[in-house]
């Protein structure tokens, strides 16, 4: 049995990753390949465990703790969940992993992108994906759809002030040019069918449609 496709979806908040998440994870599965669709931080139950401490508002973990932790959850989700599907043969289709790791946690302030990459080494084995959506959208855009979307709620680190998401953004924009062999960037303003619609475009060679 050939080991399944690892898919990961990145980009800031609001860009509509879960929602394109689920759709590509659907799209895969009407033809009949199977699929896992997951989330990070999550996707195990002692991975969600250590989500719910990292979005807790009330906890103020320093940067290096932050990192573990983020860490410690993926190393759960690998072992327990990733790993084991693919090597099943499932595809598996996950809403963040080692990228966020990397704009969020790392190359600004005090851990270096090398330095969350040797935590991935020691929590994960190292595991890469084989293709990484980068969903881009306007702020503007995403400011309203979160606001639709959660009101005047937001989690710890959704919370942050907009200069921080400008950071992280641009920080993903680095990673995905390092990259460009794993890396697609997609538009993700428009609508929900829109954004799929190339996404789809973008998987038409991985599943034998041409394109
Ligand atoms: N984090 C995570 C780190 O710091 N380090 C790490 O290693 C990891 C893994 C996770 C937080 O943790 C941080 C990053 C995050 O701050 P989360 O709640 O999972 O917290 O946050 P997000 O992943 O950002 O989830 P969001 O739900 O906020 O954003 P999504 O998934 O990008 O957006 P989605 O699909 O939920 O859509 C948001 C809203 O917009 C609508 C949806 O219906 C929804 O209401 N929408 C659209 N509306 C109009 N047009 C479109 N094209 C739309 N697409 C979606």
């Amino acid at each position: 049995m050939s080991r399944g496709l690892f898919i990961t979806l990145e980009g800031g908040e609001g860009a509509g990753k879960s929602t394109q998440a689920r759709l590509l994870a659907q799209a895969i599965a009407l033809r009949g390949i199977p699929v896992t669709l997951t989330r990070e931080p999550g996707g195990t139950a002692g991975a969600e465990a250590i989500r719910k401490l990292l979005l807790d508002p009330a906890q103020q973990w320093t940067p290096r703790t932050d990192a573990l932790l983020f860490a410690a959850a993926r190393g759960e989700h690998v072992a327990k969940l990733i790993e084991p599907a693919l090597g099943d043969g499932e595809w598996v289709v996950c809403d963040r992993y080692i990228d966020s790791s990397r704009a969020y946690q790392g190359g600004h302030g005090t851990l270096s992108d090398d330095d969350v990459m040797a935590m991935h080494v020691i929590g994960s084995e190292g595991l890469m994906p084989d293709l990484t959506f980068l969903l881009e959208a306007e702020s503007e855009a995403v400011q309203a759809r979160l606001l639709a979307r959660d009101g005047n709620d937001s989690d710890r680190i959704g919370g942050r002030d907009a200069s921080y998401h400008v950071r992280v953004a641009e920080r993903f924009r680095e990673i995905a040019a390092s990259d460009p062999t794993r890396f697609v960037r997609v538009d993700a303003s428009g609508s929900v069918e829109e954004v799929h619609a190339r996404i789809m475009q973008a998987m038409a060679a991985r599943l034998g449609e041409g394109g």
